[in-house]
């Protein structure tokens, strides 16, 4: 049906389960992964559900500025630019009923989220933009994560020298409706700045949650084990993993 249609390219085994694994499971975990007093406040205050808040048009900062990496400058990078990000895939992987390798044609294709938000940067920045991409708890459903999964790890395209960068979340923030992974920044493609092709809204977090240059979702049971072991690259070398603004 429609859904089929906007699926193009995804088999129809794909789409007939994601509905029941997707949608229940991980919902009973969802309690049960809160753990540290900073998440506990803000959820209690906020409730798992609350919005960060959404602006209009005419709030939208005139430049969004790049932080962090702003180009990853490998030679795979610069060809999947020069193909203007054809043959660019989205993995997901790990505990999931049915890995995937979504094309920007496929991502662009599931139900779209635009959202007017602001950005704050812990180095004392802040800008508003909007962003458009399906929600990730789309894709989860899409592949189906499993019971024992409890964070969804990106992975990025960029490594800063002494490691890749990369971030996680638990999953009240991968379901929030919120999180998007982005591929449009006010109404045009992503710049390469600011992460193309592909990029996450964690929209409740600061800047460093959202991973830019994204080429896979990957959901674990733990952290450990991945890089330093603190989910993130930042959170590697001391920052906070949750970012709670
Ligand atoms: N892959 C990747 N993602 C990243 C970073 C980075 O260096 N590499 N920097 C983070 C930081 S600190 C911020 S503030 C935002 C900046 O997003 P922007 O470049 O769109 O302003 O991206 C975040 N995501
Ligand atoms: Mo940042």
């Amino acid at each position: 049906m429609k859904r089929r249609n906007v699926l193009a390219g995804l088999s129809a085994g794909v789409l007939a389960g994601c509905s029941k694994i997707g949608a229940t499971k991980p919902m009973q975990k969802l309690f049960g992964a809160a753990d540290g007093w900073h998440r506990e406040m803000q959820r209690t205050l906020g409730g798992p559900e609350a919005l960060a808040r959404e602006f209009s048009p005419a709030d939208i900062s005139p430049f969004f500025r790049g932080n962090g990496t702003l180009d990853p400058g490998t030679a795979s990078y610069a060809a999947h630019e020069a193909s203007g990000f054809a043959d660019w895939q989205l993995g997901v992987t790990g505990l999931v009923a049915r890995p995937l390798a979504l094309s920007l044609a496929q991502v662009r294709a599931l139900p779209q989220r635009t959202q007017i938000t602001r950005h704050d940067c812990v180095e004392g920045w802040s800008a508003i933009g909007q962003w458009t991409g399906p929600q990730l708890k789309t894709i989860l459903d899409l592949a189906g994560l499993r019971p024992e999964a409890r964070y969804i790890v990106f992975r990025c395209a960029d490594n800063l020298g002494d490691g890749d960068y990369y971030e996680s979340i638990d999953l009240v923030d991968a379901y929030h409706p919120q999180t998007i992974v982005a591929h449009q920044l006010n109404g045009a493609p992503l710049p390469i700045k600011n992460g193309a092709p592909l990029r996450m809204r964690i929209e409740r977090q600061l800047g460093y949650k959202h991973a830019k240059f994204v080429t896979g979702i990957d959901a674990v049971a733990s952290l450990q084990g991945i890089a330093g072991g603190k989910g993130g690259y930042w959170e590697d070398r001391g920052y906070q993993w949750y970012a709670g603004i």
